[in-house]
């Protein structure tokens, strides 16, 4: 694969083995460059930019580039198309080409042997695997905290849905042998800081979770390569937990037997040590712990804020459901604001870490204003929170959503 122009339309494909060699060609297309759409908060507006195998996405930043996808995609359906997915990188020297006949993914630490894989040896290690699984940053929708917190101001885009394919952690790991005293297993991918004084992105997941058949390094989303920007050619899968952990363009495996403390772990990506994952607003937590699972929520796709329909008149309400992994049991709707709750008919289950679609049918009375409001319960009993909770970092929001529509 080679972007060798800035028009996704007029792409090549080099395919080898089921990899193609890429390079990555990062000026956006100017035509879009004017294009813009905003999310309800102060200096909300974002441009619409194309990046390369992209549709216009939300810019967020330039350098490394951070991309938000635009709420209106939810509604397509329960995956999230590849060139609309969200792009978040931290460290501004990210690959701009990679040679997949030369990439190698290296597992070390406290393993029995050294592994140096090729992306053919990798595919090669064991039978394939599949998951529907949501891929949503830990700052997602961090922009409508109160009071406001510092961080890439988020609205509800940075999120998504998709099929992955590749295998299993685990069969990696025993294929180089994990000693008796691992504790943790950390990931890197290609990208690298662009001062030395700054920490590399690394994370790390402890040696169950590792061990546990759950997470995955996949080569395949939706059907195709791995978006470049999302992480090609391979990225780890943690079904049910924060993006943070889904390492991409993954290059280094280690096996350890400590706790790692590098500064993605150690100082970033945590949250107060309690449920709620939460504080007083405005206050410190005295104790924290890494990010882990996603918390239950729910969106209505259908229609957004300032939406009209008509008094008398059924409308069709549609959207998405997910929680951290144990699947969606309910979602109600209020058409009142929250005094009275309707269950929705759940759609097709795709699996306890996919989006769940919903729909419900509503006939508004009245004219006037209606604040529609939806709240999802998961199999193992979270209900989403009718007040926004509240953390330093904005992670993990989840409060129930209104959309303020009006009845003519
Ligand atoms: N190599 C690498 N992987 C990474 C990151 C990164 O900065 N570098 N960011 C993580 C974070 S915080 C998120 S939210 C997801 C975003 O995945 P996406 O860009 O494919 O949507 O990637 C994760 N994996
Ligand atoms: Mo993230």
């Amino acid at each position: 694969m080679k972007f060798d122009e800035n028009n996704g339309a007029r792409r090549k494909f080099l395919q080898q083995a089921g990899f193609a060699a890429t390079s990555l060609a990062l000026a956006p297309m100017q035509s879009f460059a004017a294009a813009t759409t905003s999310i309800p908060v102060d200096n909300g507006e974002r441009e619409l930019v194309a990046y390369p195998q992209k549709r216009p996405l939300m810019r967020i930043t330039t350098r490394p580039p951070h991309l938000e996808t635009p709420f209106s995609v939810f509604n397509e359906g329960p995956l999230t198309a590849n060139d609309a997915f969200f792009v978040r990188y931290h460290l501004a020297n990210i690959p701009t080409s990679i040679d997949v006949e030369t990439y190698r993914l290296k597992i070390g630490g406290r393993v029995t042997r050294e592994l140096s894989l090729s992306l053919a040896e990798l595919k090669a290690l064991a039978p394939a695997v599949e998951v529907i699984a949501i891929n949503q940053c830990s700052g997602n929708s961090r922009a409508f905290s109160t009071p406001r917190v510092f961080g890439a101001q988020l609205g509800n885009g940075s999120m998504g849905n998709a099929r992955w394919v590749g295998i299993p952690l685990k069969a990696v790991l025993e294929h180089a042998g994990v000693l008796g005293d691992a504790r943790q297993v950390s990931f890197k991918g290609l990208d690298e800081p662009v001062l030395p004084t700054t920490p590399a992105f690394i994370k790390a997941l402890d040696i169950d979770h590792a061990m546990s058949g759950e997470p995955i390094i996949a080569w395949s989303m939706n059907g195709a390569d791995i978006p470049f920007l999302n992480g090609y050619p391979i990225k780890l899968i943690v079904p049910g937990y924060f993006g943070t952990y889904w390492v991409k363009h993954l290059n280094q495996i280690e096996v350890l037997d400590h706790v790692f403390d590098g500064f993605f772990m150690a100082t970033a990506y945590r949250v107060p040590d309690n449920d709620c994952m939460c504080v007083e607003p405005g206050k410190a937590p005295a104790k924290t712990r890494p990010i882990s699972r996603l918390k239950t929520r729910s969106f209505i796709t259908s229609l957004q804020d300032g939406s009209v329909v008509h008094a008398g008149r059924r409308v069709e309400l549609k959207g998405i459901a997910f929680d951290g992994g144990s699947g969606i049991k309910t979602v109600d709707i209020s058409a009142d604001g929250g005094r009275n709750w309707k269950s929705a008919v759940l759609g097709k289950d795709l699996g306890k870490y996919s989006f769940r679609e919903w729909r419900f049918g509503l006939t508004p009375v009245r004219k006037g204003e209606l604040q529609l409001m939806v709240r999802a319960t998961s199999n193992d009993g979270e209900v989403q929170p009718m007040v926004a909770t509240w953390n330093p970092a904005g992670y993990a929001r989840n409060v129930v959503e209104t959309t303020k529509i009006s009845v003519a």
